[in-house]
């Protein structure tokens, strides 16, 4: 249900259900809590990408698998989410690492989330966010009523929730809710120089500048700038801080290790 490679430092899942533009069964969302677990683990995963097969990013729950018609009484979704999403969603957040999305066609419900969950969101131009829930009776889930209302504002946050309009890429990223709308034909080049970037760059350096962003969402000034001086004693005695500035006197590329 998803495909994995790991290449200089970047591990590429792409979730790969197209036949239903990659909505979550039980097995997808085992196989990527584990994906990213690994990205946890191992030091020679230096970035993640995470895009779909075919012509959808992730189209949410997977429907089928949560069919009234099939269960003896209402479900409890709450369940589904605790077992299921949360911890994904917790591991994207708490991987000291940058995650990238290349949402490379529709992304609804939960696949938008998961998206938004990301650090540095590509999408194609042709791509769509969906906030589904509302069209089934649902509220949002997978992190999306804390990033829409952190990244928006919640007039747009409930105009898309309430309403379920899809949102184009081009007026996401205008609205910033992402990084950048690039042509549909260059996202993946775009997506993975971007990775590759990434992978061959400082990644203690990058993944405490991920933790200080973060923080700063329920931090006042003052504890920020305590999470700062802490965040920058660990990353000046990173081995890349000290190649970062010999080669800048030495005037030439550095090479950094991760470390
Ligand atoms: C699907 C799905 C899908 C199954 C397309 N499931 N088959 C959490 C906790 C527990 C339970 C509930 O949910 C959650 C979180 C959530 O994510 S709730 C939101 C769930 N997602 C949705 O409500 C979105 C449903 N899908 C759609 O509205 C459309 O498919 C979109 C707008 C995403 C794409 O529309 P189109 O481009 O017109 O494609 P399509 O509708 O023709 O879909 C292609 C196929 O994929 C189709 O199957 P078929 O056999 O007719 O070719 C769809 O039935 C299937 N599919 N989404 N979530």
């Amino acid at each position: 249900s998803i495909l994995l490679t790991l290449s200089e430092g970047v591990l590429e899942i792409t979730l790969n259900r197209p036949e239903r533009l990659n909505a979550f069964n039980d097995e997808m969302h085992l196989a990527l809590r584990a994906a990213f677990q690994r990205a946890h683990d191992e030091a020679e995963v230096r970035c993640v990408l995470l895009t779909g097969a075919g012509r959808g990013f992730c189209a949410g729950q997977d429907l089928g698998d949560r069919d009234p018609r099939k269960m003896d009484g209402p479900p409890d979704l709450g369940h589904t989410l605790e077992t299921f999403y949360n911890p994904t969603l917790r591991l994207i957040r708490a991987l000291e690492k940058p995650v990238i999305a290349a949402v490379n066609g529709v992304a609804a419900g939960a696949g938008a989330n998961i998206a938004l969950a990301c650090d540095i969101v590509f999408a194609a131009k042709s791509a769509r966010f969906i906030q589904a829930f509302s069209k089934i009776g649902l509220s949002p889930d997978a992190g999306g009523s804390w990033s829409l209302s952190r990244l928006l504002g919640e007039a747009r946050a409930k105009g898309l929730a309430l309403t379920a309009e899809p949102l184009g890429a081009e007026q996401a990223e205008a609205w910033g809710l992402i990084w950048k709308a690039v042509e549909d034909a260059e996202l993946m080049a775009v997506a993975r120089a971007q990775a590759a970037t990434f992978a061959s760059g400082p990644t203690r350096g990058l993944g405490l500048t991920k933790m200080s962003i973060q923080a700063a969402a329920t931090n006042s000034f003052d504890a920020q700038l305590d999470v700062e001086r802490d965040n920058q004693r660990i990353a000046g005695r990173s081995e890349d801080y000290a190649e970062g500035v010999i080669a800048f006197f030495d005037k030439r590329t550095p090479e950094f290790k991760g470390k």
